[in-house]
């Protein structure tokens, strides 16, 4: 044999063990042999550079870096599917399909938290994988999923065919990268669909080979040309070929069957190994789809059944009370850890006393959590049938649980005040902000982390923080933090030196100025000393800044506390210059109005704010007659209606990427 029918060979047999291993689920080789034929494939690959072949198992690793993401045009566009969120929206989804004259049978399927894809292959080898993007043009994404070990590189046909399913992260793989990133002083992933997300629109594929991404496939556009004229031996022939397809889909013949499959799945959901929000319920024969035919924007043949948000119970075992940086007492659960959609939860804020008493919140109590908008805890209320008699009423603190003076509540307001100004609680706080993400973005300075330090002593004032290196073997000895991520902590401090004056005006923490006034203000004056010289009355000229603010500035400077924190912060060489670009410009951003509703996957929504910013748009909070844009991400508010019904155009996650891509904000 010689070395090229050699590499076809090893191809072929490192392929099969993947589909065995990744889609069935049933290894044939030992991890050792496995490997011996990888590193011999490898050797070869070396020396044959003439039969370099994207799709070799060696390239699975990753390690191709793109330099943009090429567009690729659905041949059949990408549609969503309408969501439901009740039994009698499925029983109307049923009618409508009667009413049209037809007996239907469908297809239950789970409906993946992940990201849509579309695989195109040619005489039965891989060409490309596209995400949707708008529905009509998506983005190439082909490095990434070819380290997706349960995508096939070769079909078991050699047919041309396009497929779509969904890439998603396995819980497991969250939890496992999220212990490294734990150790590595990362921050963590937060959940198993924007981890996915996220790896599948990295430039370089290393990530998302690291990640252990995986598919299931479970739509085939155009089945008609493969003389196939039911939804269910479509997926069938996708199985067949070598595609994963998910063992739950289920023809069901009526309404009973398809709320039996949500029950049962909503009942699995949690034992599940990766992510559902839900069930598709798809008409299963394809000719009675076409008669049906398509809105604008959905199919009439399908409807995805979306799960409530979930909620798990355990139990809160006590309720204490933080001081934030204005003074203000937040009262917060102590919860059992349990895990919620894939990340552990100990702690929930109850807002305020009027919130526990409106829930009726003992200590003691089982409650039930759920995850609003699927990032932040919340408590849903108690279980009062599960009440031993054991538990505690919630009784309000009278004075502050860090300092004793006695707190104060406004006249008509919720909330407790602590009026100690030089409360300690408020130094941590302000320590806190400082180092936070919008601030001086010194990763690895948390909340925990602060107070700690605080309570050793290590840090009183803010600049304090960059006097830490001086500790470095105290630091390593704390409990809980390794060599590696006091390092890290180190040089993110460091780094933040350097920053631009917006982030360290927004860190001083000088009542009422947000981020957004600290760039206007940045912008304006270019250094601290340029700022701190100005009058009040020179600064209420400015649009957006009003007497008390303007005061505020002016008091700050005044303050000889204030004053000694900026020369020890000017002297440890903290910059003080705005250094950020004059405004960008582009058509598209530039002097435009906008609004972001939902969640983006690829950005939090300050950080989308900033770059608008950064183009000197602007962005607000409320729709109205002057808003350009709304962007829109996913579980949208009454904004993103309003935005339609005010006929304002309308940025979906995928435009919004391509524009900031395309700028390369991202
Ligand atoms: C989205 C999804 C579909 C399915 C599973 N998971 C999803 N996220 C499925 O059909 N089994 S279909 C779909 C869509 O058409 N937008």
């Amino acid at each position: 044999m010689n070395e090229l029918e050699r590499i076809k060979e090893l191809t072929k047999i490192l392929d099969n063990a993947n589909y065995e291993y990744y889609v069935l689920a049933n290894p044939t080789l030992t991890d050792q042999e496995f490997d011996k034929y990888l590193r011999e494939l490898e050797s070869l690959e070396a020396r044959h550079s003439e039969y370099d072949n994207p799709n070799s198992p060696t390239k699975r690793v990753g390690g191709m870096v793109i330099e943009k993401f090429q567009k690729i045009k659905h041949q059949i566009p990408m549609l969503s599917l309408p969501d439901v969120f009740s039994e009698e929206e499925i029983i109307a989804f049923d009618k409508r399909i009667r009413d049209a004259g037809i007996t239907p049978e469908y297809v239950c399927e789970l409906k993946i938290d992940g990201v849509s894809v579309s695989l195109r292959y040619e005489n039965g080898i891989f060409k490309s994988g596209a995400t949707r993007g708008d529905g009509i043009t998506g983005e190439d994404i082909s490095h990434n999923v070819r380290t997706i070990r349960s995508v096939p590189m070769h079909l078991k046909e050699d047919v041309s065919i396009e497929v779509r399913g969904e890439i998603y992260m396995p819980k497991e793989s969250l939890i496992k990268a999220n212990l490294e990133r734990e150790k590595e002083g990362l921050p963590l992933l937060q959940n198993c669909r924007n981890a996915a997300a996220g790896s599948i629109r990295q430039l370089d594929s290393k990530v998302a080979a690291k990640r252990n991404l995986d598919t299931w496939i479970y739509h085939l556009p155009n089945p008609l040309d493969y003389n196939i004229d039911k939804h269910y031996d479509a997926l069938k022939y996708m199985e067949k070929l070598g595609l994963k397809v998910n063992p739950a889909n289920r023809i069901v013949k009526n309404i009973d069957e398809i709320l039996a499959f949500i029950h049962e799945y909503g009942e699995k959901r949690n034992s599940l190994p990766y992510d559902i929000d839900g069930v598709v319920i798809k008409l299963n024969d394809l000719h009675m789809q076409e008669k049906l035919g398509y809105t604008s924007k959905y199919p009439k043949w399908a409807i995805a059944y979306k799960f409530p948000a979930e909620e798990v119970l355990t139990k809160l075992t006590d309720i204490i009370f933080t001081v934030g940086r204005t003074g203000r007492i937040t009262p917060n659960a102590v919860l059992e850890p349990v895990i919620i959609m894939g990340s552990t939860v100990k702690r929930a804020t109850l807002h305020n006393e009027e919130y526990i008493l409106e829930k009726g919140l003992k200590i003691g109590d089982t409650v039930s959590i759920r995850k609003a908008g699927d990032v932040i805890p919340e408590v849903v209320g108690p279980k009062i049938e599960r009440r031993t008699g054991e538990e505690q009423e919630f009784k309000m603190i009278s004075t502050c649980p860090i300092c004793g003076t006695v707190l104060q509540k406004k006249e008509g307001q919720v909330d407790h005040y602590c009026p100690n100004e030089s409360c300690p609680a408020r130094h941590t706080e302000t320590l806190i902000h400082f180092a936070s993400r919008h601030a001086m973005n010194i990763d690895g300075l948390g909340e925990q982390i602060m107070q700690d330090l605080f309570n050793l002593g290590f840090v009183k004032k803010i600049p304090d923080i960059y006097l830490l290196k001086n500790h470095k073997e105290d630091l390593i000895e704390l409990e809980g933090y390794g060599s590696k991520s006091v390092d890290n902590l180190l040089i993110a401090i460091e780094n933040s030196k350097e920053n631009s004056l917006e982030r360290l005006l927004f860190g001083l923490g000088i009542g009422g100025i947000g981020d957004k006034t600290a760039l206007l203000l940045a912008r304006k004056y270019k250094t601290l000393e340029e700022l701190s010289t100005k009058t009040k009355e020179e600064l209420e000229t400015i649009k957006d800044i009003g007497p008390i603010l303007a005061y505020n500035i002016v008091a700050y400077f005044n303050d000889p506390n204030n004053k000694e924190i900026i020369n020890k912060l000017m002297e440890y060489g903290i910059n003080q210059t705005y250094k950020g670009e004059e405004l960008k410009n582009n058509e598209l951003i530039s002097g435009r109005r906008f609004v972001v509703t939902g969640t983006i996957s690829f950005m939090g929504r300050d950080e989308i704010e900033r770059i608008i910013d950064s183009y000197g748009g602007h962005a607000s909070s409320s729709v109205s007659a002057k808003t350009n844009v709304v962007i829109v991400g996913d579980n949208p508010g009454s904004k993103a209606t309003k935005a339609k019904d005010l006929g304002i155009e309308i940025w979906d996650e995928e435009k919004l990427y391509s524009i900031f891509n395309d700028l390369g904000e991202i």
